[in-house]
């Protein structure tokens, strides 16, 4: 399977990782750690050098406690230059450009990116199917509920039984908005959303059941890095020492179907994910896979 963006394919012919560079003061996990253009070129070279495949540079934290909606202007000078930097020092790597708002994804795709991971789905700004359609983006369209401030709260994680089915009827109108503004559909990717608009029961139902957002038959992305559920499980309070529980919900995701996974912590998790390839390869043509 491939996953067409603005300037390339991706091949999904196994697990791909975005590393996750967040130019915010106010992230969850990692806020306010990357402060100069320098920084965020240091953590790129890293996350490269660790084994990502997509750069997703984000500049507006929806972190559940006091998420600010960052105005359009600092939203921009925060990407906007990592972008253009990120690009021109890896031409090869795509970049995602992790924003609800039209203005900042396009001119965050004229400075290089190529993929639009949009936390709202489309719900945020009426714009951004057409200017991901006109740019040939490639697409994430995430299931979230609620505005930026609160969609990572449980403001509106209520659900019937069967949430998983409920995540997809949200998610069935963001993907028909997008067809129908003329993305094509081998530029979409869906995301259940994890954490967000769920509490930690429900991103679990979400994710053992995520065959079932496979069969609409788009890549599926994951995005369980360090969340709030892992610490739940495990009681480990710090976001950051979240990793191996991250690893453990990538590897599950990945045999539940999942070939894209958003995570801060390169390293480990290309490592767990490419063991469990080569396992499920293996177990596929009766060989392994080395
Ligand atoms: N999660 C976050 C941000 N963007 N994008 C996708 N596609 N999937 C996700 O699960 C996802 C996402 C939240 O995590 P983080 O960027 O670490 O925190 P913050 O929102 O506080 O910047």
């Amino acid at each position: 399977m491939l996953w067409h963006h603005a300037t390339g394919t991706l091949s999904l012919d196994r697990p791909r990782i975005l590393g996750i560079v967040n130019m915010t003061p106010d992230s969850f996990s990692d806020g306010g750690r990357l402060r100069t253009l320098d920084d965020a070129c240091r953590h790129v070279e890293r996350l490269v050098a660790e084994g990502a495949d997509v750069i997703d540079v984000g500049g507006e934290s929806t972190r559940p406690q006091q998420a600010t909606p960052v105005g359009m202007n600092d939203e921009r000078r925060r990407v906007l230059p990592v972008i253009e930097a990120v690009h021109a020092r890896f031409p090869e790597v795509p970049v995602s450009i992790d924003t609800v708002k039209a203005a900042v994804a396009r001119d965050a795709l004229a400075a290089g990116a190529s993929i639009v991971n949009d936390v709202s789905a489309f719900r945020l700004d009426d714009r951004m199917p057409a200017v991901c359609a006109a740019a040939r983006a490639g697409v994430v369209l995430m299931h979230s509920r609620g505005g930026v401030a609160d969609m990572a709260t449980f403001a509106y994680a209520t659900y019937g039984d069967d949430v998983a089915g409920e995540v997809i009827a949200d998610l069935a109108p963001r993907i028909d908005a997008a067809v129908r503004a003329g993305v094509a559909t081998e530029r979409i990717t869906i995301d259940p959303g994890i954490g967000f608009s769920k509490r930690g029961d429900q991103s679990l139902a979400v994710l053992s059941a995520l065959e079932r957002f496979v069969a609409l038959g788009f890549p599926v992305l994951v995005g369980p890095s360090r969340k709030r559920f892992i610490g739940e499980i495990t009681g480990v309070a710090a976001p950051a020492e979240r990793m191996a529980g991250t690893v453990g919900a990538c590897v599950a995701a990945l045999d539940r179907g999942a070939l894209l996974f958003r995570v801060h912590d390169v390293r480990p998790a290309r490592q767990a994910l490419d063991v469990a390839w080569a396992i499920r390869q293996s177990a596929a043509m009766g060989a392994p896979a080395l």
